[in-house]
Parts: C-alpha cells; structure tokens; sequence
C-alpha cells in the first residue's frame, strides 16, 4: 500500500494534548494521525560536530524519521535564509530582510541533503508532501535524485506580492524550484493570485483555469497545479477540549482572580508579524477613550517567545515588555491588572478552556497565512454564550470567518473601536456569528483540508499511472 509522506523543517514533539506552540505541528500531526504514514525533518537538534544519523520511531501509525543538523546548517539554513530572509519577506516586512548568499548557498545545500537522507526510506509508489518555506528547493533536490515520485507542496505562511518578493535576491529561483512540485497549496485565493502574478509577469509563464478548478502554470519548462487549501481545526474536538479543561487549574485560577470582570484572549507564537504592539496600544486606546471599561476587563496576552537568537525577536520581546509595562502604569489600580502579558506554552486543553472562559478573541496580525487561533477561539466557544472574534483582514481565517468584528491592525481607533462593541454585543448577535462561523469551521475542518489536497495530488498521480494510498480516493473531475 502506498504511504503517505510528509516532510516538514521540523517534527514536532507532539504529545496527545500536550502543548504544541505552532500552527504547521498541529495542523499536520492532526492530518497524518487518521491516515498514518512516515513523518521525516529535523529533529530540533543542533550538533556542534559529527554525522547526523536519521533516527526512527514509531508511534502508532506514524512513523517519525528524525535528523539533527550541524551548526553551520542551522545557522545558514533555518536561522538565516528561512527566518531572517524568507519569513520576513513573506510577512511583507521587506524592512526586516536580512540577506547573506552564502545562507542561501547553505540554505540549498541543507535541502539538497535533507532530500538525500529521505531517498533511502521513500518506496516507488509513495506520495511526498513537502511543507513551508524551509523547504521551497526540497522537489528540485529529489528529482535531482531521480526521484519520480508524486510531489506536493503547502505554504502555511502568504505568498507575497511580486513587488515585494523582488526584494529577496534570489526570488527567481526559488519560483523557479517551486515548479518542479507538481501541486502548489497556498492557504488563501489571494496567495494562488499572487504567485500566478509572478508567474506571468516577471517569470513569462502562462496561467489557466482548469474545468476542475485548479490552476494549471506553464513555466520554467515545468507543468504543474495550483489551489487554495484553507487550513483548518477539528472545531467539535477544540470544543470538547474546552469543556474538559474548565476544571484545570489555570482556568479556576483566571477566572477567581477576575471577580467577574470580562476578559480579551490573545495567543501566539511571540513574532513581528502578529501585530501584538499596535494590538496593546489599541488596548490602551480603548480604555483611555472609554472610562467605564476601565476596572471592569483585563487583557490577557499569551506569547511564547521563538526563535530567540534572532535580533528582530529580541526587539519585538523589548518592545512588548516596554509598552506592556508602560499600559499597566497608567491605568493598573490596587485591585486591577489592565494586561497580563504572560511567556509561556499551555496544554491544548487549557488554552481552549482559557479561549471559553473569555468574551473577546483578539486576533489582530499585521500578516497570517491563515491563523489557526482563530479558529480555536471560535470552536472552544459555549454554544449557549459565546465570545466575539476581532479578527486582522490580513489573517487568512478572515476569508473564511465573516461572523468575526473584521479589523485592520494599523487602524489603532478602529481596532479599539471593534473591542467596544465585542464587549456590548448582545447575545442575539454573538449567537448569529457563532454559529455562522461554526457551520464554516464544521465544513473545512483538517481532515478536509488534507483529503482535498491529497485527492489534487494524487487524481494527477492516477493520469501517470502512479497508484494510490489506499486511504485516498482521487478526485472525480
Ligand atoms: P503559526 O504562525 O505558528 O503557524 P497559528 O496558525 O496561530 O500560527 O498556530 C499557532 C498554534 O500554536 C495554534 O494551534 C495555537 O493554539 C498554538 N499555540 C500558540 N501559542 C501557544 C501557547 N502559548 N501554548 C500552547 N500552544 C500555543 C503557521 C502560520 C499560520 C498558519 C499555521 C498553520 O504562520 O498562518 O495558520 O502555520 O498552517
């Protein structure tokens, strides 16, 4: 039987229920647990010298095939090109792109050898899913391998406008390796138009609607597909994780510490892209416009800090501890905390149970690919009560969730304005958005997401002549 092999930078630690501070491991490890198959990445190691050595395990019906990398690897590959280049282009932070060819070389160089560790473990008639931006050359190095497998790739973060990827030096090449996968997945329309603008208009190459919906992209001498995948959640096991959780001890905590007072939620990853100084100041905003809120809601910020070793990282974390601190000052009372701005991962279950016990997502990213906290937050809801979701137009999951209060993250006013009316809506409406946006989420849940992907993948596997994991039927034309 044909298997299913995904191939991402890194394979999460991921336990049932466990904390997972990233939306790539739970999107995946919820798709890959239903189908099995192998998941094969880095490890999450650094070595300082030696031969990494691929390590196997199996967990039920995956198998993990892990790697370390060396230093230098880390530092060129993942570090460099993909997280000071690649990410902040992506997020259209063209004032943050930091750019060394040699981290490119090195970047080129870790998936050529990534993609030689994989070759041994791959059986002929496997289908390979290849994920993010690490790992744009990853089909150029295995074909380069002699590898004819079926090859897919998903891009979890947004595709950049044309004007804006220019500002990467190697930006044609790197379109040029996408086009060697035989299906491109973006998360939003807006991302497949932003790639098929390039495609036409700096690389020559032709674009076209297929009767069966995808796009079909002629360049570099390359035929491939392209779609909109919306990543999404399980909303109804969020939910049941929500009810579970409202007995553990942070949530017991929150709620005995608010004396009734309302609360805002937020969580992310601690990043640039997640809007979270203009969203603090739109706090601020809100309760330096609007006296009667003061004392009566807190803000509670959840952010995990990443990528550490990174300047921009260290800057953004100075800057939140600045203006977090600066907010408190002002209004902070004896008896009232305005933000809890708070550095730490949660499990599942309690963050979901955090999201139920609070009136307002807060979900206001200056750029998302999709934003599965949002989704989250929506799904943990109490059907009978929920809370409203102020959500960033520049979020993928804004597409999708038109029952969210949409923002623009830049609009302070406007986004301390949507607080004020999360905060007052009455039940009626927050009952009409709930469900709108749950009907929505039932619809394209991960299982969704990844069959849809796996049917365009392999209905182009059937026309060679390749066969089919079993799990998988292909698409009907
Ligand atoms: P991320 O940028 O990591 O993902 P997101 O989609 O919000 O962003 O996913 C974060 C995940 O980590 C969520 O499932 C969340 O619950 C979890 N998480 C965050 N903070 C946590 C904490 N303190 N403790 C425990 N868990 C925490 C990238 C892209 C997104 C895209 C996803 C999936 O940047 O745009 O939605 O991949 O494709």
């Amino acid at each position: 039987m044909s298997r299913l092999i995904i191939v991402s930078n890194r394979v999460a630690p991921i336990s049932e229920g466990g904390p997972a501070a990233g939306g790539l491991a739970v999107g995946v490890y919820d798709a890959l647990k239903e189908t099995g198959g192998m998941w094969f990445g880095w490890s999450g190691e650094v070595l300082s010298s030696g031969q990494p050595q691929i390590q196997l395990e199996e967990r039920g019906p995956v198998t993990f095939a892990t790697i370390g990398l060396l230093r230098r690897d880390y530092d060129q590959y993942y570090r460099g090109f993909s997280n000071a280049t690649l990410w902040p282009a992506f997020h259209y932070r063209a004032d943050l792109v930091q750019y060394d060819r040699n981290e490119y070389a090195g970047y080129c160089r870790v998936n050529a050898w990534l993609a030689q560790q994989l070759v041994p473990l791959l059986r002929d008639d496997d289908v390979i899913w290849v994920h993010d931006y690490h790992l744009i050359p990853f089909a150029e190095a295995l074909r380069a391998a002699g590898v004819k497998n079926r090859i897919g790739f998903f891009l979890h973060i947004p595709f950049p406008a044309s004007q804006v990827l220019l500002a990467v030096p190697p930006h044609r090449e790197l379109v040029q390796a996408l086009c060697s996968f035989d299906l491109l997945g973006f998360q939003t329309k807006p991302d497949v138009r932003a790639f098929c603008d390039y495609i036409v208009n700096e690389a020559g190459g032709t674009v076209e609607k297929r009767a069966d919906g995808l796009t079909q992209i002629e360049a570099f001498g390359k035929t491939l597909c392209a779609n909109d995948y919306p990543i999404g959640v399980y909303p109804d096991e969020v939910a049941e994780l929500a009810k579970a959780g409202e007995r553990d001890k942070p949530v017991r905590t929150l709620k005995a510490t608010l004396h009734g007072r309302k609360v805002i939620m937020s969580v992310d990853r601690l990043d640039y892209s997640k809007g979270l100084v203009e969203r603090f100041r739109a706090f601020e905003r809100l309760l330096e416009h609007t006296p009667s809120q003061r004392n009566k809601v807190s803000f509670v910020q959840i952010a995990p800090p990443t990528r550490a070793d990174l300047h921009a990282y260290q800057d953004i974390r100075l800057r939140l501890e600045a203006e977090s601190g600066r907010i408190n000052g002002r209004f902070a009372e004896l008896d009232w905390t305005p933000i809890w701005y708070i550095h730490r991962q949660y499990e599942r279950a309690v963050l979901a149970a955090l999201f139920r016990a609070s009136h307002v997502g807060y979900v206001t990213p200056l750029r998302d690919g999709m934003n599965l906290v949002a989704k989250e937050y929506v799904s943990a809801q109490d059907p009978e009560n929920p809370g409203v979701l102020v959500l960033s137009r520049f979020a993928g999951a804004a597409q999708e969730l038109g029952g969210a209060l949409i923002v623009n993250p830049l609009d302070i006013d406007g986004m301390a304005d949507a607080l004020g009316k999360a905060l007052s809506m009455p039940l009626a409406e927050r009952l009409a958005r709930y469900n709108d946006m749950m009907v929505q989420l039932r619809e394209n849940n991960v299982s969704v997401w990844r069959d849809r992907f796996m049917r365009d993948l392999t209905s182009m596997a059937a026309q060679v002549g390749v066969s089919l994991p079993a799990s998988v039927e292909p698409a009907q034309p």
